[in-house]
């Protein structure tokens, strides 16, 4: 008989799935189903999605991590895997945005976070059955007192993901299977292998996001757009980061905040500069020059501090003045 073999969210957990799939005996001709959210937090979102992509009887259902990715919504989970996936991020997105938001064959229907009772899968909204925040706002208005599971009435089992429901799975009636064990946070990655609806799980081998927060703090924060901030906005991300960073990201952070005063500090002198190079130019030259604007409000008497410091709002616009002027500052910290 034709399996099909359920999985929870997997988060980059990859070594476990293999585990996982071991342990449910997974044969060439099972349908392997992901409840979606592949990607985010754990080490391994890479190896996941190939997995995935390679095998086939795969069906990856779209989770709210992969929406996140495919709307170009990024916060810091995001980030650490658009690094993990280096060169492959794009073309994965791409896959991402190709997944089913259901999945339904005789025996049961799969949906990432949730669904509607009483409305058919076609006709639900993505937002719902994804677990998008929006979606979550809608359920939350529509359930105050419970959950969507709580009214599914319907015979069909209805399996998802989503919300962690600790350790172990939420099994109810043999009809309502959550399988978010939260694998990433060091619990479990549960399967469902249905037609005889058994459960299995196996234990994550680390609190792998909070590790891979950590792992991945200086890296995410160097590949920050630093030098297009303003001043003010680069002063307030080194103070908001360096609350919650660890020594070595804190450090950096430092090293930032002196190369960013240092380069300040050069604004007194790039006027001088600028001054003494429009005296010194035909106006054919200053014309060619890369610093043109500033030595002909220079030339025009236009130029001093302030005026200079409001048109280096970036540290970019400051180091390609001081670059025209021929005293490039030190690099960014690296
Ligand atoms: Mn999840």
């Amino acid at each position: 008989m034709r399996r099909t073999i359920i999985i929870g969210d997997i988060h980059g957990c990859f070594d476990e799935l293999l585990e996982l799939l071991e342990k449910v005996d997974l044969r060439p001709d099972d349908l392997l189903v992901s409840v979606g959210d592949l990607v985010d937090r754990g080490p391994a979102p890479g190896e996941v999605v190939r997995f995935f992509r390679e095998r086939p009887n795969s069906v990856v259902v779209m989770g709210n991590h992969e929406r996140k990715h495919v709307r170009g919504i990024f916060s810091y989970a995001q980030e650490i895997t658009r690094m993990q996936l280096g060169d492959d991020y794009a073309e994965a997105v791409d896959w991402m945005r190709t997944l089913p938001y259901h999945f339904e064959n005789d025996d049961v229907r799969v949906v990432h976070a949730a669904l509607l009772p009483g409305i058919p899968l076609a006709e639900q909204k993505e937002e719902i059955l994804c677990g998008s925040t929006s979606g979550e706002r809608e359920l939350t208005a529509l359930f105050p007192d419970g959950h969507w599971h709580d009214h599914y009435s319907d015979a069909k089992p209805v399996v998802f993901g989503h919300h962690v429901t600790g350790r172990e799975p939420l099994l109810r009636d043999g009809r309502i299977f959550g399988l978010d064990t939260g694998a990433c946070h060091g619990w479990n990655l549960t399967a469902l292998c249905v037609p005889g609806f058994t459960v299995h799980s196996v234990a994550a081998h680390a609190d792998h996001w909070t590790i891979t927060k950590r792992e991945w703090q200086l890296p995410v924060l160097k590949a920050r757009q630093w030098l297009d901030l303003t001043w003010q906005e680069l002063a307030e991300a080194v103070t908001r980061f360096s609350s919650t960073s660890a020594p070595a990201a804190r450090a950096w952070l430092e090293s930032v905040e002196i190369w960013a005063a240092e380069l300040r500090s050069c604004f007194p002198a790039l006027v001088t500069a600028a001054h003494r190079a429009a005296d010194g130019l035909t106006t054919d030259e200053l014309r060619q020059h890369a610093a043109a604007r500033f030595l002909f409000q220079a030339r025009a008497g236009r130029l001093d501090d302030p005026s200079l410091a409001r048109q280096c709002s970036t540290p970019r616009k400051a180091i390609d003045l001081a670059t025209a002027l021929g005293s490039p500052p030190r690099d960014f910290p690296g």
